[in-house]
């Protein structure tokens, strides 16, 4: 026999390159870190800490007895001089093998009754006794998290708002790969899967803000994909309910504002939708989702594709699926090159208004600034008469009521882009002038489905007189 060669490595330094670097890794697991399992704000999320931590005890106690035996033995019995004999040689121990297979059984029994009793408690839908519940269907896009109220008909984005104490069910739901839906700190993780709902329930027991994040790699900007879960106090959340439908207020003519507003409405508007605030506007912005979604598969360079619901985005506190802070300058630096803050996003893939050499928008300084400061005035307005559109001005019954599914630019959102409508009006329809087919197409929509389109476009009767013939005279002067 020869003896073990010595260490090729000097041990010393080796340890202590180690030490920092296992104490580095262990910091990981500080229960204060946002995206720990650890430090848990809800029922589900502590049994599952709980389970872990039970295991994890099970499992340290059978490796310092095995390890401890391992090292005992290796020690207790080694080589001690080079005439040591080879101590006798056995084949089999029945009483050991039958004992050293018992205990691991009994180990895993106990182990599973934790665990299939959580499981079962989990997977079953929210139990009777735990309160109201309030249903929320998430939906995950390539890198964004969409979040449907439907008892509410409120559709958000990224920052999802639940009631402290109360049971919150989720049908989980995706429209391009598998995302994954973890909330660490509140929840487990559940994977979103195209044509396959999946459920999971939740409870935030501590009020604040919590960390979510796509746990399923599904593309270039995965780990850019984030949430924040706000646990509201009841009040607080009926409170954000209900100023979600509640208009913002209409920017006043001449201001930064209202600049922007334009700006958005030619630009922007045909993925996103700011106004779903009014009743009907829910199933309006679910159909108009799938419509852009579909066109985007259908179409070769399409110029939309679903997008994260701005409405109220001034109440907002993160920019681009959780990434950063929400402000003035994040926001103008996004508005103008949405790489420089996420990689790989669809918005300045397929906008065109950044079909530029460089990939950066189309847009002024000036320009990026008023719609930056727009989208950030969007916010619940208590003041009705600010909120009140003014049926004659054209372009505040569009922003209200039209935007979502037209910009005014060139490009065609769910309906077409509408610039130049009120040249191509006239030769739509033998035998109807520019003025009465852009009536006909508010009053009767049917009447002309636009080549290509899907004729959801809603009638508008209901706006009244005034409202049609302001729409009617805005239209004519976009080119
Ligand atoms: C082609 C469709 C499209 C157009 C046009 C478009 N966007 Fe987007 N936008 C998206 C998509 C998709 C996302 C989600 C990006 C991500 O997080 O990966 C997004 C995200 C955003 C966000 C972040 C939302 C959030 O919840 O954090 C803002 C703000 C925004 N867009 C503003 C604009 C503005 C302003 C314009 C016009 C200059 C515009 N968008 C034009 C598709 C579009
Ligand atoms: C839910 C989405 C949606 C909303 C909201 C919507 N439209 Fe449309 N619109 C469409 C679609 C889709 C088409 C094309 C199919 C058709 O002709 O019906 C269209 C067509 C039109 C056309 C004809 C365009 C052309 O090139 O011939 C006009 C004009 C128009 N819409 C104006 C408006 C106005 C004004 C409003 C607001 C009062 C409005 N739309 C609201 C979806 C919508
Ligand atoms: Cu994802």
């Amino acid at each position: 026999m020869h003896r073990v060669s010595k260490l090729s490595f000097p041990l010393r330094p080796a340890i202590f390159l180690l030490v920092p670097v296992a104490i580095a890794l262990l910091a990981a697991c500080t229960p204060e870190n946002n995206q720990s399992t650890f430090g848990t704000a809800g029922p589900i999320a502590k049994s599952q800490a709980d389970l872990f931590n039970f295991i994890f005890w099970i499992a340290a106690i059978v490796f310092v007895l095995v390890e401890g035996a391992i090292i005992y033995i290796a020690i207790r019995y080694r080589q001690r001089s080079p005439n040591d004999k080879l101590p006798h040689q056995t084949h089999g121990n029945d009483k050991l093998e039958i004992t050293w297979t018992i205990i691991p059984v009994i180990i895993l029994v106990i182990i599973a009754v934790p665990t299939l009793t959580g499981i079962w408690a989990q997977q079953n839908g929210v139990p009777d006794d735990k309160g109201e519940v309030l249903s929320v269907v998430a939906t995950g896009h390539q890198w964004w998290f969409e979040f449907q109220y439907p008892d509410h008909e409120v559709v958000t984005a990224n920052e999802l708002h639940i009631p402290v104490n109360r049971p919150v069910a989720f049908k989980l739901e995706s429209q391009d790969v598998i995302h994954s839906f973890w909330v660490p700190k509140i929840a487990g993780k559940v994977d979103m899967i195209p044509l396959n709902d999946n459920y999971i329930w939740m409870i935030g027991d501590e009020v604040g803000t919590f960390y979510g994040q796509c746990a399923e790699f599904c593309g270039i900007a995965h780990a850019h994909m984030r949430f924040r879960v706000i646990v509201d106090t009841e009040e607080d959340f009926q409170a954000w309910l209900a100023g979600m439908h509640t208009p913002a207020a209409n920017p006043v003519a001449g201001t930064a504002e209202a600049r922007g507003q334009t700006g958005f409405l030619t630009n922007c508007s045909m993925c996103h939708t700011t106004n779903s605030t009014t009743p009907g506007s829910y199933a309006r912005e679910t159909d108009t989702q799938i419509a852009r979604w579909n066109t985007w598969i259908e179409e070769e360079k399409p110029t939309q594709v679903s997008a994260p619901n701005l409405t109220h985005f001034g109440t907002r506190t993160t920019l681009a699926a959780g990434l950063q802070d929400l402000n003035q300058q994040s926001l103008e630096e996004w508005i103008d090159d949405p790489s420089s803050i996420k990689i790989g996003t669809r918005m300045q893939a397929h906008a065109s208004v950044y079909d530029t050499d460089d990939g950066t928008a189309k847009l002024s300084p000036t320009e990026v600034s008023d719609i930056a400061t727009y989208l950030l005035s969007l916010k619940p307005s208590a003041d009705a008469a600010a909120n009140a559109v003014d049926d004659g001005d054209g372009e505040a019954v569009f922003a209200a009521k039209c935007s979502g599914c037209h910009s005014t630019g060139p490009d065609a959102g769910t309906g077409p882009g509408l610039a130049g409508v009120g040249d191509r009006a006239g030769s739509r329809v033998d035998g109807l002038s520019a003025d009465e087919y852009i009536e006909q197409s508010l009053r009767d929509p049917g009447a002309y489905v636009v080549d290509g389109f899907s004729p959801i476009m809603p009638n508008w009767s209901s706006l009244g007189d005034e409202s049609i013939d302001a729409l009617v005279i805005y239209l004519k002067t976009l080119n």
